[in-house]
């Protein structure tokens, strides 16, 4: 049975009670998994309090700051993953910027520095955490990242968001035939809508929600804890043969034509 006793698990992209990151966290805990958990930092440490305070009850061996965009961050994480675990079984990557003006409109409207950033934090983030990780894997690990349909069919108002899932689904065929010679398995989950920070801020997400509602053969949508299920079973020696694969849960949305 799924059991993650004893695994380390990284976990990136906590931002709040809602983020898909933290149902992931809480089902890798349930699983018996130790956990280090990242947050973005700001200014005035908002994020940090309150990511700190949901997190507690899993309490975390490791809780540091990791903004992507920061090399330093990203070195002096795996320095302190390194120093307190010496390897690590489990790499969540569940994060993903793009400008709000980038996320509406027509998308070649798109500017150069929105779209470098939107791939910089949403797509390379993920081979730049792997490459980091890289030495501290062990053998039979696993690295997760959460993609979207929009990567593969176009969304309205995804935009540039669809050409860094693409480019992210990709990476992970590549890290995957990569990290197979160390035993390491490489995939991706593709989730139906939640509403989370990112996509509330996207005009008309209840709507894309109500579709979903619509026509997904279960007649709804998903919840960050089947997303965390799911992870916690990719992440398990019940996926051992299992890598460079897009898993959708998403009620079955992908599926439909009509
Ligand atoms: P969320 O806002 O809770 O999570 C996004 C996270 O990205 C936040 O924790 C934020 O701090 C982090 N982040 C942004 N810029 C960063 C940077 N420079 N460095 C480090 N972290 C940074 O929203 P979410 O919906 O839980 O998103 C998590 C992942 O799930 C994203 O990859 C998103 O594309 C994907 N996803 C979301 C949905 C959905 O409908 N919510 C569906 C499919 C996939
Ligand atoms: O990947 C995502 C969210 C991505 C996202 C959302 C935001 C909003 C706030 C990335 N960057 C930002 N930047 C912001 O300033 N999803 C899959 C959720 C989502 O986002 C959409 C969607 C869906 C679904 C954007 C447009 C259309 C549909």
């Amino acid at each position: 049975m799924l059991n993650l006793t004893g695994k380390k698990a990284l976990v990136t992209g906590i931002a709040n009670n809602r983020s898909i990151a933290w149902g992931i966290a809480q089902q890798l805990h349930q699983g018996g998994a130790e956990l280090a958990v990242t947050y973005l930092p700001d200014e005035k440490g908002r994020f940090e309090k309150k990511v700190a305070e949901l997190v507690e009850p899993l309490k975390p061996s490791l809780f540091l700051p990791c903004d992507v965009q920061n090399d330093g961050q990203v070195k002096e994480l795996f320095e302190a993953i390194a120093q307190k675990w010496g390897k690590l079984d489990i790499l969540i990557h569940c994060l993903a910027f793009a400008s709000k003006d980038a996320l509406s409109g027509d998308f070649s409207s798109v500017s150069r520095p929105d779209f470098a950033q939107a791939l910089e934090v949403s797509t390379y983030s993920l081979v730049q955490l792997a490459a980091a990780a890289k030495p501290v894997l062990a053998e039979g690990g696993s690295i997760v990242t959460l993609t979207y349909l929009g990567g593969v069919k176009v969304i309205p108002n995804y935009n540039v968001m669809g050409v860094a899932k693409a480019g992210l689904e990709m990476s992970v065929r590549y890290l995957a035939a990569e990290f197979g010679k160390q035993n390491v398995r490489v995939n991706a989950i593709s989730a139906g809508p939640i509403r989370t920070l990112a996509s509330s801020a996207v005009g008309g997400i209840l709507d894309m929600i109500h579709h979903v509602e619509k026509v997904a053969p279960l007649g709804r949508t998903v919840t960050q804890t089947e997303v965390g299920n799911a992870t916690a079973f990719l992440c398990s020696d019940l996926a051992s043969g299992i890598t460079g694969q897009i898993l959708y849960v998403d009620a079955g949305y992908e599926i439909m034509g009509m």
